[in-house]
């Protein structure tokens, strides 16, 4: 008999042999990867109430290997098999992200593990991205791209084999896993050679600097690899220092006493020597670093107060430094209630609940008010953590790096039926996931002090 490896197992290889490569590729990644350990070790050593949180919720060990990455891929074939190949790693898309309306002409989904135990072993995303060429106005240029695009095949013929294979057989042996690791890596790897001449990929450029990143080149480069850090103001502050050029901002929410979903900063991305076809050099801009800090998960109350409130802030933080704009979003997001009982009592973040010793030896207990439970020491909530992305902060991330001001908005609309069928799979609702986290934790809980779950 066959030994299989989890697909879990070969996430957590594959996530480790994408970081190494990238670091070779982006030596600035490497030092951006030192400093956030340095922040989150002295954050954890000036807030040991934090590492002991971490420590008892299985956070602490994936928070030394966790990140995520992006790509952008050109075609619904492109889409369609590397779902497969994210299927391998126990990767699944969830949530629809359109960008179409910030500017720029993608939607998207994230590729990422779902159940408890696969995201505390290894939680690696793959922000995903599909090219709109509907969205060009030019019907020549349009074409030119498609057919460029209909020319390349951006897995090895090994990558395809590997994946069949998984497929049939359910998972991979530790060989085959390690075949599969490199075979896939080649698709994520920087090819310094443009497919096109300078003409085309500047003609492609004007139109919009991510068509021709898409287009051009032979695959879809891994664009970025994001750590997670603890404190993302710190490593904001730290960065001119150790070599990098942050981007101005940083996105989505500012910092609290509660973290709630996500926020997001980067450094600037490189120019990089580029050669084209008929041998003419030339630079491409494209890859960056970035780092992010997480936050609960919001419910959909939760996140369209937060939306709300972010779409107040927006009028009075534009054109702001980085400083100035966390004071404004600060004041704006006084309105956001910023205590975990608040939080839970108003129906604004997902928890997940836990007897504790005291509650399982409790025997029959009368209460039922979650909230009095609590307060009695018989069960705990501690916040879920956001998995995802959100759609206004990966707009601000592909504009400080592909140059736009976001100006400019596309005619197109959210289209998901569309994406899904380019995918060839529905993506997964990600607020249901947090909802049946919290109410399977919520009814074990209750189970063991003997209460029959409320509905
Ligand atoms: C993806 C930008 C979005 C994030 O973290 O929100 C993203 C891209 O630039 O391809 O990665
Ligand atoms: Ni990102």
């Amino acid at each position: 008999m066959t030994t299989l490896v989890s697909h879990h197992e070969i996430r957590d290889r594959f996530s480790k042999a994408m970081s190494a490569m990238y670091q070779d590729e982006v030596p600035q990644y490497e030092t951006l990867l030192e400093l956030v350990a340095e922040v989150n070790r002295e954050t954890l050593e000036r807030d040991p109430e934090l590492a002991e949180r971490l420590a008892t919720h299985d956070e602490l060990n994936r928070l030394g290997v966790e990140r995520h990455g992006a790509i952008r891929v050109g075609s619904a074939e492109e889409l369609a098999m590397l779902r497969r190949l994210f299927a391998v790693m126990g990767m699944v898309p969830v949530g629809y992200y359109d960008l179409s309306e910030a500017g720029v002409p993608v939607h998207s989904t994230a590729f990422r593990p779902i159940d408890d135990e696969a995201l505390a072993r290894n939680p690696f995303r793959v922000f995903t991205s599909l090219l709109r060429l509907e969205l060009i106005e030019s019907p020549e240029l349009r074409e030119r791209a498609a057919g460029i695009l209909a020319k390349r095949d951006i897995f090895t013929p090994g990558a395809r084999e590997m994946i069949e294979l998984s497929e049939r057989q359910g998972s991979l042996t530790d060989e085959q896993a390690e075949r599969f690791v490199a075979e896939a890596l080649e698709t994520f790897r920087w090819h310094q050679d443009a497919t096109v001449d300078l003409d085309t990929y500047e003609a492609l450029h004007a139109e919009h600097r991510l068509i021709a990143d898409v287009v051009c080149f032979h695959g879809p480069h891994i664009n970025h690899l994001t750590p997670r850090t603890l404190d993302i103001d710190e490593v904001q502050r730290r960065m001119p220092a150790a070599g990098m050029n942050p981007k101005e901002v940083i996105e989505g929410p500012p910092r609290r006493a509660c973290p709630i979903l996500l926020r997001q900063t980067s450094f600037k991305a490189l120019e990089e020597p580029t050669r084209f076809a008929g041998d003419r050099q030339g630079t491409h801009t494209a890859r960056f670093g970035e780092i992010e800090q997480r936050g609960v998960a919001l419910t959909a109350e939760g996140r369209a107060l937060y939306d709300r409130l972010l779409g107040e802030s927006r009028r009075r933080t534009a054109g702001l430094t980085n400083e100035a704009h966390q004071r404004v979003l600060a004041e704006v997001f006084a309105d956001f209630p910023d205590s975990e009982a608040e939080l839970r009592r108003q129906g604004l973040a997902f928890f997940e609940y836990r007897a504790t010793e005291a509650g399982r030896e409790a025997g029959a207990v009368a209460e039922t008010e979650v909230e009095r439970l609590i307060e009695q020491g018989l069960i705990t909530a501690r916040p879920i953590t956001y998995e995802d992305f959100l759609p206004v902060s990966a707009a601000g991330i592909f504009q400080s790096n592909l140059g736009g001001d976001g100006s400019q908005a596309y005619a197109g609309h959210a289209n998901r039926e569309a994406f899904e069928e380019a995918l060839g799979a529905p993506v997964t609702y990600e607020l249901t996931l947090y909802a049946e986290r919290e109410r399977s934790s919520l009814d074990a809980a209750l189970t063991s002090l003997g209460i029959p779950p409320v509905r």
